[in-house]
């Protein structure tokens, strides 16, 4: 009854291909399953020929957990927990970053399943990192410095108030993100809680420092791990086709959206899964 998913890895670290699935209908418990075992060990997965509903999207992400709203992002028609990320020419593209989605919570997203509506011709990929991949490379010692420190995670670092002054309507949905969002912090190193393993979490997005250690120090810390995230081996790029569909472990990843396409337009749309407080 319950179908084997086929698996293809794209990588050793991150990254595989699932086919033999339709994502569009209600999956049964052990495709279930099998999917979240795959998440977890490729922390990133991708499906082609996926034509998704906002509310099918939804019903699927569900499945995973509860999901989050986002504070300013704009939303489907009649369903607030599918993002709609519309970049062209009057809305450029401000995701090309290193980033984990929704750190500046105390419970980051533990997932979020994101699908392709329009694309451009050609550009606009995505890459995925694996924070597991990025720490197992440390040496001994910097694995020792960082565990045990925390970071403070800030939404106005990726989310600055002068992208908000368009309107006084957006300004003042910003200002209230502002104020029920103050930083928080996480340790820099985090145990997944289903495999138990160990990832770097910082990311460039909204890290804004390392506590307990002086601004420069922090500064220079930061900075080293950023560009240490950037490393190809710890990488998987996709190349979106429409209907593709990536879902991807939110505790120990990040993601970088190229900003390459203008004035051509790309059209997303994004559910985010509910995580927990990191540990
Ligand atoms: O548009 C993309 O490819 C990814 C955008 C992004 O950062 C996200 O959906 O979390
Ligand atoms: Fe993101």
């Amino acid at each position: 009854m319950n179908e084997r998913l086929t698996i293809t890895a794209l990588g050793p670290y991150i990254g595989a291909l699932v086919s033999n699935l339709h994502l569009s209908r209600p999956l049964g418990d052990g495709q279930f399953e099998q999917l979240y075992h795959a998440l977890i060990r490729h922390q990133v997965l991708f499906f082609r020929d996926q034509p998704l509903t906002p509310q099918q999207q939804r019903a699927l992400a569900m499945r995973f957990g509860d999901l989050h709203i986002h504070p300013v992002y704009p939303q489907a028609a009649g369903v607030e927990e599918i993002i709609v990320l519309d970049t062209h020419n009057d809305n450029p593209p401000d995701n090309d970053n290193w980033h984990t989605d929704v750190t500046f919570i105390a419970t980051p997203p533990a997932g979020a399943i994101l699908a392709a509506k329009q694309l451009p011709e050609t550009g606009g990929d995505t890459l995925w990192a694996s924070g597991i991949a990025a720490y197992e490379a440390l040496s001994a010692p910097l694995k020792t410095l960082l565990t045990g420190l925390q970071a403070e995670h800030d939404f106005t670092k990726a989310f600055p108030e002068y992208k908000y002054q368009g309107s006084e309507e957006e300004h003042a949905r910003w200002k209230k993100a502002v104020a029920s969002n103050p930083p928080v912090l996480h340790p820099l190193v985090r145990t997944h809680p289903v495999s138990g393993r160990k990832a770097l979490f910082v990311n460039e997005g909204f890290t804004t420092r390392i506590v307990d250690l002086t601004r420069k120090e922090s500064n220079a810390l930061l900075n080293f791990l950023f560009a240490h995230i950037t490393k190809p081996e710890f990488q998987v790029r996709w190349r979106w086709q429409k209907d593709d569909v990536a879902i991807w472990d939110n505790r120990v990843t990040q993601h970088y959206a190229n900003a390459d396409y203008l004035p051509q337009r790309r059209v997303m749309h994004r559910a985010t899964i509910v995580g927990d407080k990191p540990y």
